[in-house]
């Protein structure tokens, strides 16, 4: 007698769809580089909250970490812009079709050094996108060369020491307007997926430095973005829980045990104090925090500051809600008599 066995039923997401969906082609990059590991984390956060590929637009410049775009999220818009000038590209992007969900990808280079003066614009403009920094500390495509978040006295492979002392991305991210900074590790799973939620849920810009090593140029002994280092110096600020919008959120917290941030489209991110008291939604206390973690030799990892409050640049603007390429032209184009008008005060 013959039995017949049915395969087991495929996980899907929300929208029916497999994890598949959300992949992109084989990486090209190092075996065990941290990028590799936020590329994962980037797959399983937009299936898990089934965002709808064709909504997200991905931006990157030029670096390995930049190339890492190819890797995710195949079926979504893409744009690799220039060696540091990806916010530009982004910001013409969403502004021109808000509709979409920008993820912009970039490393310490691509963002501190040769990009600092259009990243720094895209944070004081609290453009609504996501912004992952891979920082590894060096220019890993170009073959280790210190970037400008090197910290003071890491050492090269050759034993050169690095003797500028670093930009810190969250520092600047906090101190000119984002509205939702975050540290994490490309090492820490649990950690990234819950910040990554939380970014794709806010409203605002979402500035995420994810500490990613290079472990073909800096992963030694003597380099403070190594493996080893980060796992002596973590100081992990706080437990997240992301509970998205389509779930219930069942578990009841006691007052005082967490604290419960209601993000704009309804999802909640839950933040457990460890051993310290940390407000997120304090952004002097964050800058003193990440202050005194540096004095300390620490890396503070966890939501540094969230607001979810002030408003975008999209909104700022008064944007139509519609992509403006679809606008009829009887709404994109002046009027004869605006024009004339125009051309009286240039008379
Ligand atoms: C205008 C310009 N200047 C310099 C370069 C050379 N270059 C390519 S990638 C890169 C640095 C990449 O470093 P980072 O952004 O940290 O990315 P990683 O490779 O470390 O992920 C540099 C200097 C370039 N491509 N274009
Ligand atoms: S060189 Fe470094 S940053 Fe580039 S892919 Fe290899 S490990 Fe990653
Ligand atoms: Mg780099």
């Amino acid at each position: 007698m013959s039995t017949t066995t049915t395969p087991p039923p495929k996980k899907v997401n929300r929208l029916g769809l497999e994890v598949l969906s959300y992949k992109g082609s084989k990486t090209t990059l190092c075996a065990g580089c941290g990028h590799n590991a936020i590329s994962e984390r980037i797959v399983e956060a937009f299936y898990d909250l089934g965002v709808e590929s064709h909504k997200v637009a991905k931006f990157s410049g030029i670096g390995c970490s930049s190339k890492s775009p190819a890797y995710f999220l195949g079926l979504s818009h893409g744009f690799n812009a220039v060696h540091g000038r990806m916010p530009a590209i982004a910001t013409g992007a969403i502004l021109a079709n808000r509709t979409l969900m920008g993820l912009g990808v970039t490393g310490d280079g691509d963002t501190a050094s040769i990009g600092l003066g259009q990243f720094m614009h895209l944070v004081r403009r609290n453009m609504p996108m996501i912004y992952i920094i891979e920082d590894n500390g060096v220019y890993g495509l170009t073959k280790g060369q210190f970037s400008a978040t090197a910290d003071l006295g890491s050492r090269l492979k050759t034993g050169a020491p690095n003797d500028l002392p670093p930009f810190d991305c969250c520092a600047l991210a906090l101190k000119w307007g984002a509205t939702f900074v975050a540290r994490s590790f490309s090492g820490d799973k649990k950690q990234l997926q819950a910040i990554l939620k939380a970014a794709i849920a806010h409203n605002g810009l979402s500035v995420i430095d994810v500490v990613s090593p290079c472990v073909t140029f800096n992963d030694h002994e003597g380099s403070t973005k190594s493996y080893s280092y980060m796992k002596d110096h973590e100081e992990i600020l706080h437990e997240l829980d992301f509970v998205p919008f389509f779930e219930d959120i069942q578990v009841e917290i006691p007052e005082g045990e967490a604290m419960d941030v209601r993000m704009h489209d309804g999802s909640h991110l839950r933040i457990r104090k460890l051993h310290r008291d940390f407000d997120p939604t304090n952004r002097l206390a964050a800058l003193a925090a990440l202050e005194e973690a540096e004095a300390r030799s620490e890396v503070l990892t966890g939501v540094l500051y969230v607001n979810t409050q002030k408003p975008t640049f999209v909104e700022l603007l008064n944007m139509a809600d519609e992509p403006l390429a679809t606008l009829p032209q009887s709404q994109v184009r002046p009027a004869k008599a605006v024009l004339d008008e125009v051309m009286e005060e240039l008379r």
